[in-house]
């Protein structure tokens, strides 16, 4: 047996929310280097440009839509053109996400439910537009991107955990309703990632030292280091891969061991 064609997604659309930059970007360039053809959205033109010219330098041959995943009308109009222009969507990645670090007694409602809909809702709704063709051809990998905050809480971020630990429960549950349609729900739990996302908690102190929250984050992981986009392609592949046709409703952590670890004693 060829084990590594069983990671080949050689003829397979796959759709990533969120990837004009950050882990989405990164996730799709794993997908395309193992044969996928690339769908990706995002809210803005800005953005829109920056990432084809993006995509091009990395020689990938990506469809961007605008698209905002919280819109029901906007998701449904980007499908049917996904479908008409690369074919169904074989594999989705529920990337799109924000965050707002605000303490929960200071946080309104409204800001809350800003990043549920975000983070939480919209896989909901991104996921609820692709499993009907994914019935239909008895095959499908959805891929929720989780986090930390899946498993842990923290000072600021209620509604981060809140939705991340929504979306571990989702995959679970898209797993266990149509796994019976050979359709593989699974999650990437990465841990401390260097993005635009993370960007606040590495800025440069004024006196020159490190941000306190990176000097955490190192000793907090076994690998003392931040991960870098690129470390989730490997996670990404499998489990959008037929190598991957028997984990259903799993979540990878890629945490450099942040998971597994009390942290370094004083
Ligand atoms: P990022 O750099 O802030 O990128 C987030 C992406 O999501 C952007 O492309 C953004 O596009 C898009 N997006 C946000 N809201 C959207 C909406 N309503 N509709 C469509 N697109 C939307 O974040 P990242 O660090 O790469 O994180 C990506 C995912 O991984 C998120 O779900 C995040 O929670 C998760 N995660 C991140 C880390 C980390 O340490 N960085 C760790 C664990 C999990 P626009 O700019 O066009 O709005
Ligand atoms: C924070 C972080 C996180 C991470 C990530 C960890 O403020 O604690 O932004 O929550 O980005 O999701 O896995």
């Amino acid at each position: 047996m060829d084990i590594l064609k069983k990671f080949s997604l050689e003829g397979k659309v796959a759709l990533v929310t969120g990837a004009a930059y950050g882990i989405g970007f990164a996730i799709a360039q794993g997908l395309a280097g193992a044969g996928a053809k690339i769908a990706f959205n995002c809210r803005g033109q800005h953005h829109m440009d920056q990432a084809m010219a993006d995509y091009e330098a990395a020689g990938i041959d990506a469809r961007g839509y605008i698209c905002d995943v919280t819109k029901e009308d906007q998701v449904a109009e980007m499908i049917a053109s996904i479908e008409k222009e690369l074919g169904p969507v074989d594999i989705l990645v529920n990337n799109a996400g924000i965050i707002k670090r605000i303490p929960m007694t200071e946080m309104s409602a409204e800001e809350f439910r800003e990043v549920v809909d975000i983070d939480l809702t919209a896989p909901f709704i991104m996921s609820k537009a692709v499993l009907p063709g994914m019935m239909e051809h008895r095959s499908g990998k959805i891929i929720n991107i989780c986090s930390m905050m899946s498993e842990l809480g923290r000072e600021t971020v209620s509604a981060y955990a809140s939705a991340k630990g929504g979306l571990k429960m989702l995959t679970r549950n898209i797993a266990s309703e149509y796994g019976c349609y050979n359709i593989q729900c699974n999650g990437i739990g990465p841990g401390y990632i260097a993005t635009p996302q993370t960007a606040p908690l590495r800025e440069i102190q004024p006196d020159g030292s490190r941000h306190p929250f990176d000097r955490f984050i190192i000793g907090k992981t076994p690998a003392e280091r931040w991960g870098d986009p690129e470390d989730l392609m490997g996670a990404a592949v499998f489990l959008a891969s037929s190598a991957s046709d028997f984990v259903n409703g799993h979540i990878l952590y890629v945490d450099g061991g942040i998971l597994a670890y009390i942290g370094k004693q004083p």
